[in-house]
């Protein structure tokens, strides 16, 4: 039996390195015709894809007597081997107990801070017929390492880790997901588990929307009503909710435990009619709007004129500044077409001052080029194919100056835009966005006139107005946020749409065995 399933394997092998050598170029609609599944070797699968691979050698088989060796002194990596064999108990079926001791057989982990070869995030991975060895010069390079071990065990039993060695690093240092909780409100456990999803591909920003015209969904003690009143309601009129800063912080600690930077998002000064409605004194006219429950934008406008509004911006952002660790605070500044030039320069300029004063740096979205992005703050582009030449202008010429950008390209990284035209949720401004066409795109060179050096990362963001369920977020988001994972991780020289198809399609059951509810997207050959 044995025999015959290596053979097998050698087939797969084989037949795998001839597919690989199709032509990427095909057309979109052809490529899903012409590739058949191929299930790839397993170094192949990993996703995203590592920097280098050298499968070779005996593997490591997993018996019930496999332990999990954390070494000591590190109750961080004691912290990563736990949860490591959490993740892999279920699908082995195995006891898989943590213990101290560092020499000896098993699942090996080891900090090495002195491994000047491996990268802040990088990761050594060996699989041997004595063991498997895990070796980090950082906590997240070693939580990463775990996860593509996770990919090399087998979906569902016990098995073999083949033998073979992994030498990892990421391209970006910010591989990111936005999720939009103010259209139509999620909840931590909903958002957890989105986290944890994503986690697992390398992504290590989670960017939360908590704040636009259809609900404020943060709670801020200084001014209550915003969640109370703001609160309410969402697109559609549904129950909506908000956050507690307990639950705010309950979500941080989780996203730091697998190596998250949760990025709070309050988007200024456009996309605040929650605010508007909930404290009339932040209106020009001191007259509260009604809430809205539906999904125009650009209508609305903090009053740039009021002082209040600067101790509104300053109250807000100093209670966020305290429940965030992070490095960043997100101020919104898009789709201002309520505020007239001049007065989103001035409020964009105190609103960075107040993030300033919070120690904090700042993330806006990429028309805060047509102001004064402050030192050190970051773009991100949600433009596309056909956005004008002057505003993309504008974010190259952000780029010379020193501005780092998060890509996030809507006809690409929207992860709320249809796949095509049978797509039941979803908007389509900026076009379909099937899975090729979301991953068939080079970040250190999709912006003409900004280099690689000037992109920090990418990130999928996942707007809510058509979805209310975990079921349309999954449906929405997978595949494709695994295309931007792959994007944000993997050197340039390893993106390639043939080879990533079946490294995607043999990753189909594994999403299925997560319960993932995915898009069986028709370019990808599924098996
Ligand atoms: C544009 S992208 C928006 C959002 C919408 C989204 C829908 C951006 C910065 N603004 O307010 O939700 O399109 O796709």
């Amino acid at each position: 039996m044995r025999r015959v399933l290596r053979a097998l394997g050698v087939l797969l092998i084989l037949t795998a390195a001839v597919s690989c050598t199709e032509p990427s170029g095909a057309d979109d609609a052809k490529s899903g015709e012409l590739l058949r599944h191929a299930e790839p070797p397993p170094y192949e699968r990993i996703l995203p894809a590592p920097a280098a691979v050298r499968p070779g050698g005996a593997g490591y088989r997993l018996v019930p007597g496999t332990v999990i060796r954390t070494g000591t002194g590190s109750e961080e990596v004691r912290q990563i081997g736990e949860r490591l064999a959490e993740q892999l108990r279920g699908p082995s079926g195995l006891p898989l107990p943590v213990v101290d001791g560092g020499a000896g057989d098993g699942i090996l982990l080891r900090l090495d801070e002195s491994a000047a070869e491996l990268a802040e995030e990088g990761y050594r991975l060996e699989s041997t017929a004595a063991a498997v060895t895990l070796t980090a010069r950082t906590p997240a390079g070693l939580f990463y390492a775990g996860q593509t071990l996770r990919q090399l065990v087998p979906a569902s039993g016990a098995g073999e880790v083949p033998g073979g060695t992994v030498a990892d690093r990421p391209r970006f240092a910010y591989r990111g997901a936005m999720i939009d909780i103010a259209r139509h409100y999620f909840t931590v456990p909903q958002v957890k588990r989105y986290l944890d999803q994503l986690a697992q591909y390398k992504i290590n920003k989670l960017h939360v929307h908590l704040t636009d015209d259809q609900g404020w969904r943060l709670a801020v003690d200084s001014w209550p009503r915003l969640a109370e009143y703001g609160g309410v309601g969402g697109v559609g009129g549904g129950p909506g909710g908000h956050w507690t800063k307990d639950d705010y912080r309950e979500l941080v600690e989780y996203a730091a435990e697998r190596y998250v930077e949760v990025v709070p998002e309050i988007d200024m000064p456009g996309h605040t009619n929650a605010a508007l409605a909930s404290y009339p004194e932040l209106n020009c006219d001191g007259k509260a709007p009604d809430r809205y429950t539906g999904i125009k934008v650009g209508f609305s406008s903090l009053c740039v004129s009021k002082e209040v509004t600067y101790e509104f911006v300053e109250d807000v952002l100093r209670e966020l500044a305290a429940l965030t660790p992070g490095r960043y605070l997100h101020i919104g500044g898009d789709e201002a077409h309520a505020t007239p030039a001049a007065d989103y320069a001035a409020f964009m300029k105190r609103a960075q001052e107040a993030v300033a004063g919070q120690g904090k740096t700042v993330v806006a979205w990429h028309q805060l080029a047509a102001a004064e992005p402050a030192p050190g703050a970051v773009l991100q582009w949600w433009g596309h194919d056909k956005t004008p030449a002057a505003e993309r202008d504008r974010v190259a010429a952000a780029a010379k100056a020193g501005h780092r950008l998060i890509l996030s390209p809507a006809d690409r990284a929207y992860l709320d835009m249809k796949y095509d035209k049978d797509t039941a949720l979803g908007l389509a401004w900026a076009g379909h966005v099937p899975v090729r066409r979301s991953y068939a795109w080079d970040p250190g060179t999709h912006l003409a006139g900004v280099p690689e050096s000037a992109v920090l990362g990418v990130e999928a963001p996942l707007w809510t107005e058509t979805i209310a369920t975990r079921a349309d977020l999954e449906l929405m988001a997978f595949p494709r946020v695994l295309g931007i994972a792959e994007l944000g991780w993997s050197p340039a020289a390893k993106l390639d749409w043939a080879a990533y198809s079946q490294r995607l399609a043999s990753h189909g059951p594994r999403l299925t065995a997560q319960d993932i509810g995915y898009f069986r997207a028709p370019d990808v050959p599924w098996p």
